[in-house]
């Protein structure tokens, strides 16, 4: 398997906490977003979104983290990422998709270049920007966490789950970006619950091959 990345971004690290937590040795190979390369016409022919994740399995592309995540989960069952439970399979799913659907797709690279580069919006407007929906989003994840009557060490229960995988990376991108995250306390202490796990700390972005760190 060939996991095309980039070491900052938060879904090529969902991807490699799922692969870490299943014990699934993959080639990494980096795509530098700063210098465009998920740009190429090379690389919008394995990836038509033109972005990162891809797992390549046996020649097959797989495109979109959530959907690499489910594929693992149902090719390599154990451990699972998923409670055993219908109901909160579809929490923790939903805690997932929290992240996936309402967070990261506005606090995307793209979308900031075009506020920037196309909008001419300043960086204090784009900042404010980003601070906005990192703010309603966590503060609904921390609602439903609580909410769900079953946050332990992890989000759902005391073993990481799909909704670990988003909720980490996110975290990282939203320290990034200066987001106060005090308001989200039990987000937090399940964040450094896993961060002291040994499958999401070989995932951090700085433990990666193409990490630049200063
Ligand atoms: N929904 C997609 C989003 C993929 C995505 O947009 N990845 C970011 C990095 S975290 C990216 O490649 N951004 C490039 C861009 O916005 O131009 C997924 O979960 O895989």
């Amino acid at each position: 398997m060939k996991l095309y990345g980039y070491w900052r971004s938060s879904t090529s690290y969902r991807v490699r906490i799922a692969l870490n937590l299943k014990n699934i040795e993959v080639e990494h190979v980096p795509v530098n977003l700063l210098k465009s390369e998920h740009r190429d016409n090379g690389f919008a022919s394995m990836n038509s979104s033109r972005s990162v994740p891809i797992l390549e399995v046996e020649g097959v592309r797989l495109a979109q983290s959530q959907a690499i995540i489910e594929y693992l989960e149902e090719v390599y069952p154990e451990p699972s990422l998923l409670p055993s439970d219908a109901i909160a399979r579809s929490r923790v799913r939903a805690m997932a998709q929290l992240v996936a659907c309402d967070i990261h797709p506005v606090n995307n690279l793209r979308i900031l270049k075009y506020l920037s580069d196309e909008l001419q919006v300043t960086s204090d407007q784009k900042n404010a920007w980003m601070q906005r929906w990192f703010a309603e989003g966590f503060a609904a994840l921390e609602s439903m966490v609580r909410a769900s009557g079953q946050s332990g060490a992890c989000c759902y229960g005391d073993v990481p789950t799909m909704a670990d995988i988003a909720l980490i990376p996110q975290l990282y991108n939203a320290r990034r970006f200066g987001a106060p995250l005090e308001d989200y306390p039990t987000l937090l202490k399940v964040e450094s619950h896993c961060l002291q796990l040994p499958a999401f700390d070989q995932a951090r972005p700085e433990n990666q091959p193409d990490a630049v760190v200063n």
